[in-house]
């Protein structure tokens, strides 16, 4: 516990299914009970203000990922995996790790996937356009990176499923045991084994993503253990957290019909666009770091050893920093927001990620004439992630 009595402590929990499921009022509630406020039901420190959550991630020397990211600390509590080798580690390991992922995601390897992934998002829109009644969810944000994201992987197409339910695991994890994580269990040791089996340097496509980070260590960069956990990350980062950006994208333009006129008049408006979604539905919420030394935050006096959590969501809707935080404006200019983390940690994929979005909004625009919802959005509730699991809609060809 914080020495100080007058901290302002707060009883809110933000891994119920009330709060996941529509956490937005409390996101205002805890903005205005101050800039860094005391969780008691979990012994940790929050912040939902733009300004804090932004200084905290700045700082990795303060705020370390070295003992976690999540409510707990793995070198306390045994976690549900080995921590990851770049996400949980502070330089020079991560600096080191990070170097491998850079390189394999330059601007000329994303260069190069631009076209397959021009044609594969033809290839959806034409087949939605055809259908008319679709599942948001799984007839686009989910086939769409599955398939572009699994080939520059060099995955077998078979199984590639198993990524989301391996992510949705690990995304939990960050949280309590609580019913979510619990319910994601479901199948898990089958979806542990085949995600591992996937990242061994012999399940990977010649020229891939994944061979290439097996070149580092045959360039004696890496060790064969770290190329395997490297993977590993690609396949807990790269898939979920798109998957639920697109279909975050289709929920806000369903909802929005003028912001997807405007797009169609002006495609050009399709990577800004994804921003603002990012910005507003963040499918990342949270991460944790600790204290590394006594600090003081948002005029708060935190301890060496406190965990404090980030809420990159409420920090991009904190009315201090943006005007009307709510509204869903793609004219907006949304760079910024920390829906990609940022500082040393933040997404190493968030280029590959914006050109996902581009493409896919850019191929809808031409396709499809408007959306509507033609049934009540589902969401997925995830301890981390924001996002759906079943948007219907009826969409009208172009
Ligand atoms: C970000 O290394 C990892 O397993 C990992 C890295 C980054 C994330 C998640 C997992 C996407 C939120």
């Amino acid at each position: 516990m914080p020495d100080l009595l007058d901290i302002p402590a707060v009883d809110v929990d933000p891994f119920t299914n009330e709060f996941l499921e529509n956490p937005y009022p409390w996101f205002k509630e805890l903005q205005d009970v101050g800039p860094v406020v005391w969780l008691r039901k979990y012994d940790v420190w929050f912040s939902a203000r733009y300004e804090e959550v932004h200084a905290a991630l700045a700082d990795w020397e303060t705020f370390c990922s070295g003992r976690g990211v999540g409510l707990k600390d793995p070198t306390i509590t045994k976690p549900w995996r080995p921590p990851s080798i770049i996400l949980e580690q502070d330089p020079p390991l991560h600096t080191r790790m990070r170097t491998i992922l850079m390189g394999i995601l330059s601007a000329d390897a994303l260069r190069r996937l631009r076209q397959v992934m021009e044609e594969e998002a033809a290839r959806i829109a034409d087949e939605i356009a055809e259908k008319g009644a679709i599942d948001g969810v799984s007839d686009l944000a989910e086939a769409f990176p599955l398939k572009v994201f699994g080939d520059a992987l060099g995955l077998d197409p078979k199984g590639r499923k198993n990524m989301l339910a391996y992510s949705a695991v690990a995304f939990n994890a960050f949280g309590p045991h609580n019913e979510v994580f619990q319910e994601s269990l479901e199948n898990a040791d089958e979806i542990v084994a085949w995600t591992n089996h996937s990242c061994s340097r012999s399940a990977l496509a010649p020229g891939s993503f994944g061979a290439k980070i097996y070149e580092a260590v045959d360039r004696g960069d890496a060790s064969e253990h770290e190329a395997a956990l490297l993977m590993r990350t690609f396949m807990t980062a790269g898939v979920d957290t798109t998957v639920n950006g697109l279909a975050n994208a289709l929920y806000c333009f369903a909802h929005h019909p003028d912001q997807w006129d405007l797009l169609r008049e002006n495609p050009r408006l399709a990577r800004q666009a994804f921003e603002e979604v990012v910005r507003l539905e963040s499918p990342v919420q949270t991460f944790f770091r600790t204290a590394t030394r006594d600090v003081e935050l948002g005029g708060q006096a935190l301890r060496e050893g406190q965990r404090i959590m980030l809420s990159l969501a409420a920090a991009n809707r904190d009315p201090r920093r943006w005007t009307k935080p709510e509204a869903f404006d793609i004219q907006r200019r949304a760079t910024g927001h920390v829906g990609f983390g940022h500082g040393i940690h933040g997404c190493v994929g968030q280029m590959l990620a914006r050109m996902e979005g581009e493409i896919v909004l850019t191929a809808l625009t031409r396709r499809i004439k408007s959306f509507a919802l033609a049934g009540r959005p589902v969401q997925r509730l995830n301890n981390t992630l924001r996002g759906l699991g079943h948007l219907p809609l009826r969409v009208t060809p172009a």
